[in-house]
């Protein structure tokens, strides 16, 4: 067994595939957005679960240790309890957690990999996967990393955490799939805002970081999906919806066919896309409100500067950002960008909320479109030979996110005059 002690964790491996040490003592209390309970073996916390009830909560905790004495004890796990709260609620670490870390061999392996990983940088899986002398187990390795859209490095400790006695995991090969608490697995985590929110112990920053996908993926000779960029501005951003939408509202606009589109849409910059009966084009006024579109946050144009510049384009200045508000059941058929005067500018897309399937097609209507997955956080940028590609989004599946819920938002940003 090893032990790593660190800001606000101390982290011990339990000897792979054994099972707690009971009893376990357990208390339940109130977090701002749910239940939470706190289960300590002999060795530390070993569950932490979140849910609506307590009773809901016992029955996670009585299905995750089958053979393993539990004792009600607000008293002694008041502390821990509290802390658990703190970090859920208000972001802080008051104090050292034991956590009593279980696993396979393998996924111990990784998690040790992650907690070395110095503050502040960042690794794909395929570098964590060389560093572990298993270049081919990339996938193994990403099987073992908290999911990307996990809304807290707290809490993706804390699912290392209670992976350990989940049966499935038991004697798990080290392709196992990872087994989430069930109060997880049906439960979106609505509990805790987002990461960029909250100034976290360095080592759990780095350990949620390494769960990001290789950063850069080709989409075309001159398209580029740039995972998690837009993360670091998440709490910058949203407000500054809110502003734009307080000014020019989301609508649905009516396109030259007669249809209404499903996705709802406001701009802000000098320009805004419009479409109506009579065509699509760029305003400077929102037709709705007869008032020029609201300005551009510095903080987009800068982040629409900065992604292009990582793609390969320097010097983007958009003039106009389209926003997009996806609820469940959202699409937008496959269609070109052809309004903009210039096409030697790039087109920067922003992903924030719920998961979408990207559809990015060729020249011709007819051709395959291959399809992306894009999360929140994700930057696409397109230009050159790829700026005309036919695109779309599936219909939105309902996957509630932690920070946004039940819709998504997507800026576009361009040189449209
Ligand atoms: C691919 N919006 O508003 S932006 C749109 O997610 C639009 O809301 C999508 O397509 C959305 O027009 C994605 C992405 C985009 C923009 C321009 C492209 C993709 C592109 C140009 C060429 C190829
Ligand atoms: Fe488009």
């Amino acid at each position: 067994m090893k032990t790593r002690s660190f800001s606000a964790f101390k982290y011990s491996f339990r000897a792979p595939g054994s099972r707690v040490e009971g009893p376990i003592r357990f208390a339940v209390g109130q977090a701002v957005l749910g239940m939470v309970l706190v289960g300590r073996s002999q060795r530390g916390i070993c569950a932490i679960f979140l849910g609506k009830d307590a009773q809901g909560l016992r029955d996670q905790l009585a299905e995750a240790f089958p053979d393993i004495e539990l004792l009600a004890d607000q008293p002694a796990l008041a502390r821990e309890l509290n802390q658990v709260i703190a970090f859920i609620d208000k972001d802080q670490a008051e104090g050292v957690l034991d956590l009593d870390i279980g696993g396979t061999a393998f996924q111990q392996k990784v998690w040790q990999a992650l907690c070395g990983i110095p503050s502040g940088q960042t690794r794909s899986y395929g570098e964590v996967a060389r560093d572990l002398g298993v270049p081919e187990a990339v996938r193994a390795v990403a099987g073992a990393v908290p999911p990307t859209c996990w809304p807290s490095p707290f809490l993706a400790i804390a699912w290392c955490a209670v992976m350990a006695p989940c049966p499935a995991i038991a004697g798990a090969s080290s392709a196992s799939v990872p087994c989430w608490p069930r109060s997880l697995r049906h439960e979106p985590l609505a509990v805790v805002p987002d990461l960029s929110r909250r100034e976290v112990s360095m080592e759990t920053r780095a350990l949620f970081e390494v769960t990001a996908r290789d950063p850069r993926q080709r989409l075309g000779p001159a398209a580029v999906v740039l995972r998690g960029f837009a993360l670091p501005c998440v709490r910058e951003l949203m407000p500054a919806v809110e502003n734009i939408e307080a000014v020019s509202p989301f609508r649905h606009m009516v396109t030259p066919g007669g249809f209404t589109m499903s996705v709802a849409l406001t701009n802000c910059g000098a320009l805004g896309w419009t479409t109506d009966r009579r065509g699509y084009r760029y305003t400077a006024v929102d037709p709705e409100t007869g008032e020029p579109w609201p300005r551009m946050p510095d903080v987009f144009a800068r982040l629409a500067n900065k992604a292009a510049e990582a793609a390969g384009f320097e010097h983007f200045e958009p003039d106009a950002c389209l926003v997009n508000r996806y609820a469940p059941g959202a699409r937008l058929s496959l269609h070109q960008d052809k309004n903009e005067r210039d096409y030697d500018a790039p087109i920067v897309s922003v992903s924030l909320g719920m998961p979408a399937t990207f559809l990015f097609g060729g020249h011709a209507r007819t051709d395959a479109a291959v399809k992306v997955p894009l999360h929140h956080g994700d930057v696409v940028v397109w230009g050159g030979v790829d700026r005309l590609r036919y695109h779309g989004v599936m219909p939105l599946k309902d996957a509630p996110h932690a920070l946004l819920g039940s819709q998504r938002i997507n800026f576009t940003f361009r040189k449209a005059g």
